[in-house]
């Protein structure tokens, strides 16, 4: 007896569909093993594909609307075996992705940015993985905070046949030597915009070109404000001490947390993100300094983030 299903679509049709391009990989490179859609990385109103070629250690973004590479992703070992979209993980309003490169002992799984393929998050296997980034799925806002989050799996946690394990994880939040400290502002909204950092580490040691600050739970489509100072006790150019309550500014009840003494211009996204770049310099010499940061959104009520501490 025809299922429900099947009286309503009739039988099902078999046969090669429309091709509407074919992306051939070099010999011995595995292309096809992984491949995801993306939504449109170049902004022509056509969305693109990223294709993983694990043999070659790469994955390529070729554009739907000419089917030739827009770039290409290298790595190591198996990197490229599992590839997916994230939605726009950093910000810039472009979809970035994510790529699994497992097979190594250091098995990795990578964001990238969508616009021009620059590395945004190296994630770190968990201790005593194995297969780390076999699989990897963008699975969206698990966290709320309005960035995007990525799923890994592995599927050998233990050297042999273990378990395995999956892990969510937001690709921003607080490394470790860097603290929350201090209570924001509302916003129209009624939550309190939210500073975390994204890239990685902010060490100095080997310096860090893709570190940045995060604000989200932002009004969206306006202007904020990142504060960086080098103390959280005193306005350095004035002399008075922290907090100083930003009433005369407007802004009755919020604190100021940290000494303006670098200030940086952006917008936030129709999602309510701002994401500053911060490239960490390799200045060893500044090792174990602080530095602080706090983030204003122009917003119709308070909108201040709480004060971020950053130990280099
Ligand atoms: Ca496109
Ligand atoms: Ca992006
Ligand atoms: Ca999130």
């Amino acid at each position: 007896m025809a299922t429900l299903a099947a009286l309503a679509l009739g039988p099902a049709a078999r046969g090669q569909g429309y091709a509407l391009w074919t992306f051939n990989g070099a010999p011995a490179s595995s292309t096809g093993w992984a491949v995801a859609g993306l939504g449109d990385m170049n902004a022509d109103g056509f969305d693109d594909v990223l294709v993983g070629a694990p043999q070659a250690g790469q994955a390529r973004v070729f554009s739907g609307a000419t089917g030739l590479p827009l770039f290409t992703l290298t790595g190591v070992a198996e990197f490229g075996v599992a590839v997916a979209g994230t939605g726009d993980a950093d910000g810039d309003d472009i979809p970035d992705l994510i790529v699994g490169g497992p097979g190594t002992a250091a098995d990795v799984a990578r964001t990238f940015s969508g616009a021009n393929g620059a590395l945004l998050f190296d994630l770190a296997a968990p201790s005593g993985s194995g297969d780390f980034g076999r699989s990897v799925a963008g699975v969206g806002d698990v966290s709320g905070d309005g960035v995007p989050d990525v799923a890994v799996g592995a599927p050998r946690f233990a050297i042999g046949s273990g378990p395995g394990v999956a892990r969510v994880v937001s690709p921003v939040g607080l490394p470790p030597r860097t603290s929350a400290f201090g209570a924001g502002c509302p916003g129209s909204s009624g939550e309190v915009p939210r500073i975390t950092t994204g890239g990685g580490n902010p060490s100095v040691l080997v310096g860090n070109p893709n570190f940045r600050l995060v604000l989200s739970k932002a009004l969206p489509n306006t202007i904020s404000h990142l504060v960086l100072g080098v103390s959280d006790t005193v306005w350095v150019a004035t002399g008075i001490p922290l907090p100083i309550d930003l009433a005369p500014f407007g802004l009755p009840g919020c604190p100021l947390l940290v000494s303006i003494d670098f200030l940086f211009l952006d917008a936030t996204t129709a999602d309510g993100i701002a994401s500053v770049p911060m490239p960490v310099p390799a200045v060893p010499a500044l090792a174990g300094a602080s530095v602080y940061f706090q983030g204003r959104v122009f917003d119709s009520t308070g909108a201040i983030t709480g004060g971020l501490e950053v130990v280099l």
